[in-house]
């Protein structure tokens, strides 16, 4: 099941269940007032199925997506594929050693990414920082974690990274990762009783400049270093989340060195059984 969250015509915001090209609405209100709230729930798609009730929205182009996050936290680990190790080592003299151990060692790199206000959905903007030369989109298999750390399903996540501010000084992650507009969810989260094996996930990452395909690689979770188990069994350590979390999983594609973002481009992140998500850039 696909289920998002979207502004209707009055400018409500709702959760809809995504069928082929139908959205279908749900009311909330009784029992359960917003998607994180279901998603917490023994069985979310059987919560959420017993909400539709109005008739079905046909998919085009006025639908306005919201991004399908409520208050939950958003996390992200960093180089869990050898792409992004490399990359970074290029990208920082000084830290070279640092990504290299990271890499390696048994406790991952795990940062905190974006809380829900500074989160884009499908169509809406993405933005490169005003202090920023060297941006990128980083095209991220995203859990979906329940309160428990149940990963109940998965999105297609965006952690733009200025790449220039991480790379003078490590101590600049949190900088060069979280500001306005710095991440991406959506279209919807795809809910699974079983996850599909790595390598059936395929991550596809498409950058449009002036209508022209500027940019076009493909990576899989294959090529992960990473489980998905060890990386949520580190972030739950001590940590509690009572509205849950997502957690991108990294980037296995990294643009060559001579790349940068820039405003009017197109980001489109496909993830194979789960959906394509689209933003456009800009920078303030
Ligand atoms: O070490 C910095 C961040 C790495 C990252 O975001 C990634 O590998 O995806
Ligand atoms: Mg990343």
């Amino acid at each position: 099941m696909n289920v998002t969250k979207f502004l209707d015509q009055a400018d409500s915001v709702r959760v809809g269940i995504v069928e082929s090209d139908q959205l279908l609405p749900l009311q909330l209100g009784e029992n359960y007032s917003t998607l994180a709230e279901l998603l917490a729930t023994e069985n979310p798609s059987t919560a959420i199925r017993s909400l539709v009730t109005d008739a079905p929205l046909s998919i085009d182009d006025t639908i306005r997506w919201l991004p399908p996050i409520d208050n939950q936290e958003v996390w992200a680990a960093g180089v869990t594929y050898k792409r992004s190790q490399t990359a970074r080592m290029e990208e920082s003299e000084a830290a070279a050693s640092c990504y290299d151990r990271v890499y390696q060692a048994d406790r991952p790199e795990l940062f905190f990414k974006a809380t829900p206000h500074r989160v884009s959905g499908h169509k809406q903007p993405l933005r490169i920082r005003s202090d920023a030369t060297w941006n990128v989109p980083e095209p991220e298999i995203t859990l979906v974690l329940n309160p428990q750390f149940k990963i109940i399903g998965l999105t297609v996540g965006n952690d733009m990274s200025s790449r220039d501010i991480e790379g003078e000084n490590p101590l600049y992650l949190p900088q060069a990762k979280c500001y306005d507009q710095c991440a991406g969810l959506g279209p919807w989260i795809t809910l699974f009783d079983t996850l599909p094996a790595m390598n059936e996930l395929h991550v596809d990452l498409k950058i449009n400049r002036d209508g022209q395909i500027i940019f076009d690689q493909q990576t899989s979770g294959a090529e992960m270093a990473r489980s998905f188990e060890d990386l949520v069994g580190w972030l739950s350590r001590d940590n509690s989340m009572p509205s849950g979390a997502f957690l991108m999983t990294g980037t296995g594609i990294v643009p060559s060195n001579d790349f940068t973002l820039q405003p009017g481009d197109l980001v489109h992140i496909s993830i194979a059984g789960i959906g394509t998500l689209s933003n456009p850039i800009v920078q303030a």
